[in-house]
């Protein structure tokens, strides 16, 4: 896959650095040592004083002159201590929740103002390029997990604007857990590996998190977000980013409004299937975070819609759920989706831990005309941010090369471990008798709090409306397709069935008649749970748009950037062989030849591998690249090729697998022949005959992935809305 995808680099590196760079990126060069560039110009090693290294392999030892024989390593040697010392500190602590992830950058347009809502430049000036990074992650398992468990996806975007940085600390599920931030620390222990063994890893199918679900009943809509597709995405690409929390925007009137934030990919939302996210998890833990660099590698930049969801001050009561709730939606039909930018992500990071493990995000971090509700997890979440960043990378986090800003930063904040900037003067304090660095006025820009109304006594409580808990749970479930439901079913019976104490899952289910009685049914028969012989709570029946994400396909039909596996063996019929390779590529979409050996495949004529004139290099192996790792199967043609593929049993598994998984599995001539011997299947039939020079590769809407007439199709290649 490596040496493919940069064989097909779209772009030279030169003119990739011309085309990706921003302001953000100009700031970082000034930090950036080019190692490739050192040593062609003759720039050695050196130690960490500068000193030049005459040995970088062996430690300073004594040997015996007489025989030779090597003697004990001398503590005295300082170019090997420092080495050493060095590597013994590397690792700083992951983060406590979203250790996982990927960065990138990017940058984002404006493009609709909205002075009718803000003051804030990045939200009113369609002029400005503002740059981006974006960290994408899971949230459970720990820094080297694997990427597509079934978790909610992290959706972290940091701003880069000219007032300052602001950052969408988001994630991809528009609801949470909790409501109040004090039940942070409980819900993510419940999640997280059990106390007494550290098991499971990256899982939420165990006793302790869904006892957890149980007992604290505001989670209800959340984890029906978590049990459904959403949460194990196909791809970084092909999901929503959400800010969860409700923020505010201020105008230069004084006005505030209630805001949202959303983001909406380009690619339309699709997932895996849980068979193919199980697989993944072994056959490629590192999946999304490979398949984000190979996109932006081929310049296929994932692009998002930037959206708001905005309520003015004098509307804030009136809806039947508490707006400050983050566990609540607030349904597109009663409070549209209005776009208003985008944000296209279209540069690798140079170095792993100097930009995406050190970048740090904040909730609190805003800029002016953009504030915070009362929003009770969000509060919370402005205080713990910070916090944890001070104990991951120090007092001084703000001043490592991808967390400052590109504006001026100047106050009087100083020393504490670490300290980079070297500040001139004679005063550190506010006032001083040089005025130096005064604050800065409303006037010009210096940043003003909403004047809020203040008023009350102090409890420890929320809202009235926080007290209803299902609600939503149950329009979620209701607005999704029925493909959608029964993946929701599947996935409860999988992780209630890791759960072995009784009392959890005989719960669970019993809250799942709360939800849904047919739903709490289907589960309990699977896990071996009892139910009440009906719902403890009746269905409201009541549906929304743009929850299921099939309401969200691309936005142009397309295949960009989608793998497609050219499955040969020799003997295989060259001219359909390059049709589909062709049609592949013309709609940049990225072929992989796979055939029995990762060699060269002899094509119809050259079966006795005489002549290599028409033979074509496999990329992989059958077994080296699995059918998981692609979006669909082609199969040309070739009598031979196809003789060999049907005594494969690996060539066989290949296209099972892949007709399991839902995948569009084209072929023509006689790879249909080996087609039908891998998967005979009563009902299943071939959705289209063409002969090779028909060859179609695009998109269309298919809504029932089986492998039947109206769907995958055979012959052209379609893919479909949910993968
Ligand atoms: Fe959080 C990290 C998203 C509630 C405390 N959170 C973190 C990251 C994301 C979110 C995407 C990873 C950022 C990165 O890539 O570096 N968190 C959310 C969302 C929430 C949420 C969408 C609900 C609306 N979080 C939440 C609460 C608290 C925290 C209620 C604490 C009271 N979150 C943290 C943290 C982390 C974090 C401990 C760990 C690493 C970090 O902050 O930088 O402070």
């Amino acid at each position: 896959m490596e040496a493919l995808s940069h064989a097909k680099h779209a772009v030279t590196e030169k003119a990739h650095d011309v085309m990706t760079t921003n302001a953000k990126i100009q700031d970082l060069q000034r930090d950036t040592q080019d190692t490739v560039k050192a040593t062609n110009d003759g720039v050695g090693q050196t130690t960490d004083h500068g000193v030049k290294i005459p040995d970088a392999d062996h430690w300073l030892k004594i040997v015996n002159p007489e025989t030779g024989r090597i003697g004990p390593a001398l503590l005295e040697d300082q170019i090997a201590r420092e080495k050493i010392h060095s590597f013994d500190h590397e690792r700083i602590p992951e983060r406590v929740v979203h250790a996982r992830g990927t960065g990138v950058h990017g940058y984002f347009k404006l493009t609709r103002a909205i002075p009718e809502y803000t003051t804030a430049g990045v939200l009113t000036d369609t002029s400005r390029t503002t740059p981006t990074f974006v960290r994408f992650s899971t949230v459970l398992g720990s820094r080297g997990s694997a990427d597509t468990v079934r978790d909610v996806r992290g959706f972290a975007t940091k701003f880069y604007t000219e007032e300052g940085n602001w950052d969408i600390v988001g994630n991809n599920i528009p609801v949470f857990f909790i409501q109040d931030a004090m039940k942070f620390p409980d819900v993510i222990h419940a999640g997280k590996p059990e106390p007494h063994n550290e098991v499971p890893q990256a899982q939420t199918a165990h006793n302790n998190f869904w006892d957890f679900q149980f007992l604290h009943t505001e989670a209800t809509h959340m984890f029906m977000w978590a049990m459904s597709d959403r949460a194990i995405p196909r791809s970084y690409r092909m999901m929503q980013g959400f800010g969860v929390n409700t923020f505010t925007l201020t105008n230069a009137q004084g006005e505030r409004f209630f805001v949202k934030f959303h983001w909406i990919p380009e690619l339309g939302v699709h997932s895996l299937v849980w068979d193919e996210a199980l697989k993944l998890a072994g056959q490629d833990p590192d999946f999304h975070r490979k398949d984000l660099l190979e996109a932006i590698d081929n310049g296929a930049y994932p692009l998002y819609r930037f959206g708001i969801q905005v309520i003015p001050e004098a509307k804030e009561h009136d809806f039947d759920f508490d707006i400050l709730d983050a566990t609540k939606v607030w349904p597109e039909d009663l409070v549209p989706v209005e776009i208003i930018g985008e944000m296209v992500l279209n540069r690798a990071p140079d170095e792993f831990f100097p930009e995406t493990e050190q970048v740090a995000f904040c909730t609190s971090h805003v800029v002016p005309g953009i504030g915070f509700s009362d929003d009770p997890l969000l509060q919370g979440r402005n205080f713990s941010y910070f916090d944890t960043q001070i104990t991951r990378l120090g007092k001084n986090w703000q001043e490592l090369p991808i967390n400052r800003p590109v504006c001026p930063v100047m106050n009087f904040n100083r020393d504490g471990a670490l300290r980079h900037r070297i500040s001139k003067g004679t005063v550190n304090y506010w006032p001083n008798r040089m005025g130096v660095a005064p604050p800065h006025p409303v006037a010009q820009g210096g940043f003003i709090e909403f004047q809020q109304k203040m008023a009350g006594i102090k409890v420890r409580m929320n809202g009235e409306k926080f007290k209803e808990h299902y609600n939503q749970a149950q329009l979620f479930y209701n607005s999704l397709s029925e493909t959608e439901k029964l993946h929701v079913t599947n996935a409860f019976a999988f992780e209630l069935d890791h759960c072995d104490d009784p009392i959890v899952y005989e719960r669970m289910c019993l809250r799942l008649c709360d939800i849904d009685y047919d739903l709490a049914r289907a589960v309990a028969e699977k896990v071996g749970a009892s139910i009440p012989d009906a719902p403890t709570r009746p269905n409201h029946g009541k549906t929304t748009t743009r929850l299921s994400q099939f309401d969200f396909p691309p936005e142009k039909p397309t295949i960009k950037s989608r793998r497609i596996a050219i499955i040969i063996a020799d003997g295989f019929n060259k001219a359909s062989f390059e049709v589909a390779h062709k049609a592949i590529k013309a709609a940049s979409a990225v072929p992989f030849v796979i055939g029995p050996r990762r060699g060269k495949i002899y094509p119809e004529g050259a079966e006795d591998r005489k002549d290599d004139s028409g033979a074509v290099q496999a990329d992989h192996h059958f077994e080296g690249l699995r059918s998981t790792m692609f979006d669909a199967l082609y199969i040309p043609g070739g009598l031979q090729s196809s003789i060999i593929l049907s005594a494969s049993g690996r060539a066989i598994h290949y296209v099972r697998e892949a007709f399991g998984h839902l995948k569009t599995i084209g072929a023509v001539g006689e790879g249909v022949d080996f087609l039908k011997n891998a998967v005979i299947l009563p009902g299943v039939e071939l959705a289209e005959d063409l002969n090779s020079s028909e060859v179609k590769v695009s998109y269309g809407v298919v809504t029932q992935r089986t492998f039947g007439k109206d769907d995958n199709t055979v012959g052209s290649m379609v893919m479909s809305t949910t993968k």
